[in-house]
């Protein structure tokens, strides 16, 4: 049986900000009137928040199957790399401890993970109507690249949804859940939601922020060096945490380094795991000091390549610009902050309008202190090799002016810890 609704799911589609602002704009007894209408008719009491589809403590006790929803995690991982800007998002269905389809986001722009699990249904030639739904992310209530999901699953006839994380997208933000109640669907909300959030950091972060999530990675030694003092750095870390470092640069869609990086090492930046993806490749230069023989000049045919520039610099600086074009990098001309040193607030809006919703900052110590001092790191990864290098002048993974006070110290909290071989490996998120 369909289930009774008390809105037709269609007018609640064609206009959702009317029926949304509606809740808001009632006075008290329209309130009151409300919640009378949709318990009476439900058999069900309802709170404010779960009509303007927000969590409430209630419906977490709804039992669900975890095997599910860890399906569904399992399946959106496989969009790592492919996905971005957008989030990771994996669905199953399920009637009768059976599953009748299930899909994930593959790539951007491609069908959301919901049509995608519905299109796997219809395939194996199963009915979906009266199911429940298991899915990582709230589902979409808009139209962007891909028509709404809340559409799709109220025209298959899905029983009940089982929702992960919500979507902080202001376009859907609450939305989506709110149409399905609305159309009388039942919404469980928070199901495994660490779990599914853990996902997400990055989406999460671009999409209320507008800039990218940066993940600052580095490898050094147990006295905390990164090179000795002659500059050998090669290598520090084993192969297997040098292994785990190239799908870094498959998850994450830009990598960015400071130009004595590239004076020093000469680095081509890319992708060297099997299938990945080579991340965008953005230096910051404020003096456009890059060699054209460079390979991340020479190789800007076949990766995106940006230099980030001083724009005060840019009169005396065109003919190289135009060189540069030539090759393939473009030029992002940036206005100095009061140090005389690239704006980084500006920098990283330009690259979030470039869509560019994740980096991986690979060093100088000195644009490291920089992107932390500045509040810009997000999350830190670190390899710590069972090795001393000492030497006073060997440098250390972030250098800079430092704090000038011992209580201003950049805080971190340890998020995951991990023995690779007897490299240790440490992942600590912003405070
Ligand atoms: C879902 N399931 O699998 C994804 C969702 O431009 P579009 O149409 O691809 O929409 C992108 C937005 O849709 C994205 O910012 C996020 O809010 C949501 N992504 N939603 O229900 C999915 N990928
Ligand atoms: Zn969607």
């Amino acid at each position: 049986m369909i289930p009774y609704r008390r809105y037709s799911p269609r007018a609640v589609m064609a206009d959702p900000v009317k029926f949304r602002s509606r809740q808001y704009s009632l006075d008290g007894r329209g309130f009151v009137k409300v919640f009378i209408a949709l318990s009476f008719r439900s058999g069900r009491y309802y709170l404010p928040g779960e009509v303007a589809g927000r969590d409430n403590e209630r419906r977490l006790e709804m039992a669900y199957n975890k095997i599910y929803m860890e399906r569904a995690i399992a399946l959106a991982k496989r969009g790592v790399g492919k996905v971005n800007p957008n989030p990771l998002v994996g669905c199953v269905i399920v009637k009768d401890d059976e599953i009748l389809g299930e899909g994930y986001h593959e790539e951007y722009g491609g069908l959301h993970a919901e049509r995608q699990a519905l299109a796997d249904a219809m395939k194996r030639g199963n009915n979906v109507y009266g199911a429940d739904m298991y899915v990582t992310l709230e589902p979409c209530s808009h139209t962007g690249k891909q028509p709404p999901c809340t559409e799709a699953i109220l025209d298959a006839g899905i029983k009940r949804v089982y929702v992960g994380s919500n979507d902080p997208n202001p376009l859907v933000a609450g939305n989506g859940i709110w149409q399905l109640r609305m159309a009388e669907v039942e919404v469980v909300t928070n199901c495994m939601k660490d779990e599914c959030d853990a996902l997400n950091p990055v989406f999460f972060h671009y999409i209320t922020e507008n800039t990218p999530y940066v993940v600052y990675k580095y490898a050094m030694t147990m006295d905390g060096k990164i090179c000795t003092a002659k500059g050998e750095s090669q290598w520090i870390s084993n192969e297997k945490s040098r292994e785990k470092v190239q799908t870094y640069r498959n998850e994450l869609m830009g990598i960015m380094v400071g130009i004595e990086t590239v004076l020093a090492d000469d680095p081509s930046l890319r992708c060297h795991m099997d299938g990945g993806r080579d991340p965008i490749r953005i230096i910051c230069d404020s003096q456009l000091r890059i060699p054209m023989e460079s390979k991340l000049v020479q190789e800007a045919g076949e990766v995106k390549t940006y230099v980030a520039s001083l724009a005060e610099h840019e009169k005396q600086n065109r003919q190289k610009i135009r060189e540069l074009k030539d090759h393939g990098v473009g030029t992002l001309l940036i206005t100095a902050d009061e140090s005389g040193k690239i704006d980084l607030n500006k920098l990283m809006s330009q690259l979030g309008k470039m869509h560019i919703d994740s980096i991986l900052l690979e060093g100088g110590g000195t644009l490291a202190w920089s992107m932390i001092n500045g509040g810009y790191v997000d999350e830190v990864r670190a390899f710590i090799a069972p090795k001393v290098f000492g030497g006073r002048d060997a440098l250390t993974p972030v250098s800079g002016k430092g704090i000038e006070d011992i209580n201003l110290a950049k805080t971190f909290e340890l998020q995951e810890l991990e023995n690779i071989d007897g490299d240790i490996f440490a992942r600590y998120l912003k405070r």
